[in-house]
């Protein structure tokens, strides 16, 4: 069952990043997907509000990490999703901690 849930958010986050072209993915009820493939955040900008959540998807057979410096940091486990909730103030850019040429941006919108 757990498996096939995750499926779903795997396709689901995938029709999102064709959807949103070459434009920040907007959040889409309450939450906004980042798929990660490829060593790459797609989309890497997204727009959320303040109490939104971000959901990462990782599909690399590695460990990600969305890393805020001196700020924040989560954990995305290879095959799993990790999540975190938008917070006033979190327009950032970030990065992943393994590899730090992967980089996405976070705008908060009012
Ligand atoms: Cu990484």
């Amino acid at each position: 069952m757990k498996a096939i849930l995750h499926r779903r958010q795997l396709l689901f986050a995938g029709g999102a990043a064709v959807l949103a072209g070459g434009i920040p993915a907007r959040a889409h009820n309450g939450t906004v997907h980042v798929t990660i493939e490829n060593l790459t955040f797609q989309p890497a900008q997204i727009e959320v509000r303040a109490g939104e959540t971000i959901e990462w998807i990782n599909k690399d057979r590695m460990p990600h990490t969305a890393t805020v410096r001196d700020k924040w940091e989560v954990m995305i486990p290879p095959g799993q999703t990790a999540t975190r909730q938008a917070e006033v103030g979190d327009t950032v850019d970030y990065y992943c901690r393994f590899h730090p040429n992967m980089t996405g941006r976070i705008t908060i919108v009012g």
